[in-house]
């Protein structure tokens, strides 16, 4: 079993992240991970905190000349401005000169989050729930890229909607073209829609509010086979609607043409079966990759939305947790747009279901032995299916 956890706040020391359940072997280095959340840190839209944060990788264990040794690897990534939130957030100081922060944003963790855990300072709240946090999955998706692409399964995103501007439907047929969407600065396939979500994002800027949107995350190369129909929790559909779903911000997930496939009829919803040279193709993927649980050998699609930043420059109308008045919450900086970096963190999502789902048919502790059970696996179903 892959599995891994996260730890930091928004503006504490850092974020941490331990992986645990990959093989020995797997080439993997800091930089790796850098670059990972470098293309997080992308995207026109997003705050000055951005610029701000460089995101340098220290791995602490599991690594050892550039591979993982089967371990738990633990990752570390500090936060720039450590110095400055020192006083708010020392997790040794016990007197505060420091004003809590009493009036919760609607549309955040804040108040739930304050009367659950019993506290009227919602910065013991937010702090944890920023999407900051999204640098310890990166991290961790990073790995688990690595492990894929070493079966030739290659995970990649683009925008394809913010605000109201959204792009037509497009079919790739390789990563390649997934991988383009890094060149636009909203991570968008189409030039002139790119340019028009950016003429959004400027608008909505510029009247200090913000957006959401839709990107889709694309992999390809899975074999036939992970996850399973026999159980809810072994569906792979499933599994990766919860990590889809668990990024901050999203509010939809659909696999394949999803929503859209419930208002067809069945004859048109259908993936064909078709030959092409000797091996069955499908003519369409309407299903996204996915049926009755498992990948059925098409490129994987899964589509999340996301819903407008909550967090408001001029802040929103609520209420003082200590003195029950109506009030306006902090004016902060924040981000207009964050799609672009959520397509992103959605990827290692995706990688790290993907990555647990491969492990579950061939894992082993060693990735040469690994290999061969990949490559095995693969021949016996060559025999028992020669087409
Ligand atoms: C975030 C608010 C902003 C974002 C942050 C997520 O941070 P700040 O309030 O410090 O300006 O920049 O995102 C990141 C730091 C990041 O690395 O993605 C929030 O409230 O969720």
């Amino acid at each position: 079993m892959l599995r891994f956890l996260d730890a930091g706040e928004s503006h504490g020391k850092g974020i941490a992240v331990i992986i645990e359940g990959l093989p020995y072997g797997v080439p993997f280095s800091a930089e790796r991970a850098e670059e990972e959340l470098r293309r997080r840190r992308l995207g026109y839209g997003r705050g000055p905190r951005m610029a701000l944060e460089k995101d340098k990788v220290e791995i602490m264990s599991g690594v050892r000349h550039g591979k993982t040794l089967g371990s738990p690897v633990c990752m570390l990534v500090r936060n720039a401005e450590w110095d400055k939130w020192k006083e708010v957030m020392d997790p040794d100081k016990r007197t505060y000169a420091y004003e809590p922060v009493t009036t919760p944003r609607p549309g955040h963790a804040d108040l739930p989050g304050c009367i659950k855990y019993g506290t009227k300072d919602v910065r013991d709240i937010l702090e944890r729930a920023s999407a900051r946090e999204t640098v310890g999955r990166v991290c961790a998706g990073a790995l688990a890229k690595s492990l894929l692409e070493q079966f030739g399964i290659m995970i990649g995103s683009h925008v394809v909607r913010i605000g109201s501007v959204s792009a037509a439907k497009r079919e790739l047929r390789d990563y390649r073209e997934v991988e383009l969407a890094d060149d636009d600065p909203v991570r968008c396939l189409d030039k002139d829609v790119s340019h028009r979500m950016m003429r959004e994002i400027d608008e909505a800027n510029s009247s200090g509010d913000t957006l959401g949107g839709v990107f889709e995350v694309w992999a390809f190369g899975l074999p036939m086979g992970l996850g399973s129909h026999v159980h809810w929790d072994r569906r792979l559909d499933a599994r990766l609607a919860m990590a889809v779903m668990s990024i901050q911000g999203i509010k939809g997930v659909e696999i394949g043409d999803g929503f859209s496939l419930s208002e067809s009829r069945g004859s048109q919803s259908l993936d064909l079966f078709d030959e092409d040279e000797g091996s069955w193709t499908r003519r369409t993927n309407r299903s996204g990759g996915v049926e009755g649980g498992m990948s059925n050998g098409m490129p994987l699609v899964v589509r999340g939305a996301m819903k407008p930043i909550p967090t408001l420059r001029n802040g929103v109308q609520t209420r003082d947790l200590e003195t029950g008045r109506k009030t306006v919450s902090l004016r902060e900086r924040s981000d207009v747009c964050a799609v672009p970096a959520a397509a992103v963190v959605a990827e290692s999502m995706v990688a790290l279901v993907i990555a647990d789902a491969l492990m579950e048919i061939v894992g082993c502790d060693n990735l040469e032995a690994m290999r061969r059970r990949y490559d095995a696996l693969l021949e016996t179903r060559k025999e028992l299916f020669p087409f």
